[in-house]
C-alpha cells in the first residue's frame, strides 16, 4: 500500500489496464493525471476538440477491442465530449472517459465550469459516477473499466474532482482480470441444442453475423459453423470481415444481400440487432414470412424485441458458437447439401460484377463507383478502412472488401453520426502503425473534424484521407431530388462551396495534399500520399449525378 495522490492513483489504475495510449484535450484540472500517465510511459494524443478525443477513444476501442481512454476538461470540455459518448454507446465500444469537477466543498455553489455531468451523460453511458474521496479512486477506476468491458461493452464516465485528485490516499495493486468476468454468458444448453438441430435440418439456412461476432472474437467459430452447415453468411455492417468476403460462403453485406436472406427457411442471427438496416426483422423484402429464427445476443433485451424468435439465446457469440460446434460434432449434426450456398454465392457475385461495369468508366467528373474500385485495387490485403459519410458510405460498401475482422470501420455507425472519421482514423493508425489506414470520407463529413489533421501532423500519425468530394451533403441532396424531382429544391442547404480546396487546407496544416479530377490519376496520387510518410488528404472530385442505393431506399420512406 503506497501513499499517492488521488490523481496518481487514477493514472496507476489506467496503467494497470495496460493502456498504452490515451486521448485528451486538457485543462489544469486533469493535468496531474496526465503527468503521471506520461511518467509511466503512456502515449498522450492531444487533440483539438473534445468530441475528437471521445471519437478517437471509441476508434481505439473498436480497432483493438480494448478500453479506449480519454481525459477531458471538466464542464464545457465534457459538454463537447457528449456526442462521442452517444456514438460509442450505440457502437457498444468500451470508452472510459475521465474528467474533473469542482471541489466537493463547492458543490451546488455555482462554481466555475461546474455542471451536472452524471445527469448529462447517464442515458448514454453504461455507468457514470463522481468519486468523492481519494481513498475511493482506485475502486471507482476499477468499476469504470469493469462496466466498460463486461457484457455488452460501452462507454462510462468518471468524474474525479480537483480536491479528490490532490488528497493523499493509499492504493492497492490492480490486476484487471481479478475484478471482472473472464468470459461472457454461455447461453442455455438446451436452447443451443435446439438451435443446432434447427440449423442442421434447414433446407436453405442463412447465418446473419453482426458486430457481436467481432467484439467477442468469434470469427473462427463463425466460419467453422458455416462450413459445417454449408450455410451462407450475410454480415451486418459492423460484422463485415468476420467471414472473409472472398470466402465462398460469404454473401457480403446483409443490406445488399436481402434478396438472398428472403430465401432462407432458417436464419441464425448472431450478435446483430434487428434494427432499421435489417428491416426490423420483419420487412417482407428481406424475410420469408415463415422463416425460423435463432437469435443469439449478449444483450438479452434485443432478443424478441422487434420480431418473434423460435430460439432465443442470451450469450456471448464466441461461447455460444463454440458450444453449437461442440454439440453438432458430438451428435453428428451437419448439412451435406451445398446447392443453396452455391446458388446464393453465384447470385452475390453476379450483383457485385454488375457494379464492376460501372466502375470501369473514365468519365469526368469521376464516378464514385470508379473511385471506390481504384481504392480497393490500390490497397494492400492488410490495409484498414474507416468510412464516414452518406452516399460515400454506400459506395464504399459496394467496392471495399473486408477479408479480416475489423478491417472496415463505419465511423458514423450505428448511430449515423457523421464526422468521427478522422479521429477514428487517427486512433486506428496509432493502434496499427505498420498498416496503411485509409479514411474514406464525404466532403461534408470531413468538415466536422478535419482540423484534427493538425493533430495528425504534430504527432506524426500518417493516416491517409480520401475525400469522395461531390461538393454536397450528397445523401440529403439525392434523397430530396428523387422525392421532389426538382434540382432547385434538392440544392437547398445541401451544396458545399466547390472552390474550397481541401488539398490546400491539408498543406496549410503541414500535411500532404492533392486534388484529383481524372480517374487515371487516383492511384498515382494515393501512392504519393503514402510515400510522403505524412498525414495526407487526397481530394477526389466526383460526380453528383449518381444516386446511391441508400438514397433510393431513403427516398422511398416517408421520413427519408
Ligand atoms: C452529425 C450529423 N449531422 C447530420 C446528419 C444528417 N446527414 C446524413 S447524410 C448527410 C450528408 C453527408 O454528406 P457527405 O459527408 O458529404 O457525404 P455524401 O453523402 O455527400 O457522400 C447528412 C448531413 C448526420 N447523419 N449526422
Ligand atoms: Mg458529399
Amino acid at each position: 500500500m503506497a501513499e499517492l495522490t488521488g490523481a496518481q492513483a487514477a493514472a496507476r489504475a489506467i496503467v494497470a489496464e495496460n493502456v498504452s495510449t490515451v486521448f485528451t484535450l486538457a485543462d489544469g484540472s486533469i493535468l496531474s493525471i496526465l503527468d503521471e500517465l506520461i511518467d509511466n510511459g503512456v502515449r498522450v494524443i492531444d487533440v483539438r476538440h473534445e468530441q475528437a478525443a471521445g471519437n478517437a477513444a471509441d476508434g481505439w476501442g473498436r480497432a483493438t477491442r480494448t478500453p479506449g481512454v480519454c481525459l477531458v476538461a471538466m464542464g464545457p470540455g465534457l459538454v463537447n465530449l457528449l456526442p462521442s459518448l452517444v456514438q460509442a454507446y450505440h457502437a457498444g465500444s468500451p470508452v472510459v472517459a475521465i474528467t474533473s469537477a469542482a471541489p466537493i466543498n463547492m458543490c451546488e455553489m455555482d462554481a466555475f465550469e461546474d455542471i451536472d455531468a452524471v445527469k448529462m451523460v447517464e442515458p448514454y453511458t453504461k455507468w457514470a459516477a463522481r468519486c468523492r474521496s481519494a481513498n475511493q479512486v482506485t475502486r471507482y477506476m476499477r468499476m469504470a473499466f469493469s462496466y466498460a468491458m463486461s457484457g455488452k461493452k460501452g462507454p462510462v464516465l468518471l468524474e474525479i474532482p480537483k480536491d479528490v485528485q490532490t488528497c493523499e490516499c493509499s492504493s492497492a495493486k490492480l490486476t484487471p482480470t481479478s475484478f471482472r468476468p473472464s468470459s461472457g454468458p454461455t447461453g442455455s444448453h438446451s436452447a443451443i441444442q435446439r438451435a443446432v438441430e434447427l440449423l442442421a435440418s434447414a433446407e436453405r439456412p442463412v447465418i446473419l453475423a453482426g458486430s457481436g461476432v467481432y467484439w467477442s472474437g468469434a470469427s473462427k467459430e463463425l466460419v467453422e459453423l458455416a462450413e459445417l452447415m454449408k450455410s451462407p453468411v450475410a454480415s451486418e455492417f459492423h460484422g463485415l470481415g468476420c467471414i472473409p468476403q472472398s470466402h465462398n460462403l460469404s454473401i457480403g453485406n446483409a443490406v445488399m444481400s436481402s434478396i438472398f436472406l428472403r430465401q432462407a427457411d432458417v436464419m441464425v442471427t448472431v450478435g446483430a440487432r434487428f434494427d432499421n438496416f435489417l428491416g426490423f426483422g420483419t420487412d417482407p423484402n428481406t424475410y420469408a414470412e415463415d422463416v425460423k429464427v435463432v437469435h443469439i445476443d449478449i444483450d438479452p433485451s434485443v432478443i424478441g424485441k422487434n420480431r418473434p424468435v423460435n430460439v432465443g439465446i442470451h450469450g456471448d457469440a464466441k461461447e455460444v458458437l463454440t458450444s453449437m460446434l461442440d454439440y453438432a460434432k458430438t451428435s453428428n449434426l451437419s448439412r451435406k447439401d451445398t446447392s443453396f450456398a452455391e446458388q446464393v454465392r453465384a447470385g452475390y457475385e453476379m450483383i457485385s460484377e454488375g457494379f464492376d461495369e460501372e466502375a470501369e468508366s473514365d468519365e469526368v467528373p469521376i464516378k464514385p463507383h470508379r473511385l471506390m474500385r481504384e481504392i480497393r485495387e490500390f490497397a494492400k490485403p492488410n490495409s484498414m478502412f474507416v468510412i464516414d459519410g452518406g452516399d460515400t458510405t454506400a459506395w464504399s460498401l459496394i467496392y471495399l472488401r473486408a477479408e479480416m475482422p475489423g478491417q472496415i470501420i463505419g465511423a458514423q455507425g450505428p448511430l449515423g453520426h457523421l464526422g468521427a472519421g478522422l479521429p477514428i482514423g487517427l486512433a486506428v493508425k496509432v493502434a496499427y502503425p505498420e498498416r496503411d489506414v485509409f479514411l474514406i470520407s464525404g466532403d461534408g463529413s470531413f468538415f466536422f473534424n478535419g482540423v484534427e489533421l493538425e493533430t495528425a501532423v504534430r504527432l506524426e500519425i500518417p493516416v491517409i484521407t480520401v475525400v469522395c468530394n461531390d461538393m454536397a451533403w450528397g445523401l440529403v441532396y439525392h434523397t430530396r431530388k428523387i422525392k421532389t424531382e426538382s434540382e432547385e429544391l434538392a440544392r437547398r442547404a445541401t451544396i458545399i462551396n466547390e472552390h474550397v480546396r481541401l488539398d490546400l487546407f491539408a498543406q496549410s496544416l503541414g500535411a500532404h495534399g492533392e486534388m484529383v479530377t481524372k480517374a487515371e490519376d487516383i492511384k498515382p496520387a494515393l501512392k504519393r500520399a503514402i510515400d510522403s510518410g505524412k498525414p495526407a488528404v487526397v481530394d477526389v472530385r466526383v460526380s453528383r449525378e449518381y444516386e446511391s442505393l441508400l438514397s433510393q431506399v431513403l427516398a422511398a420512406t416517408p421520413e427519408g
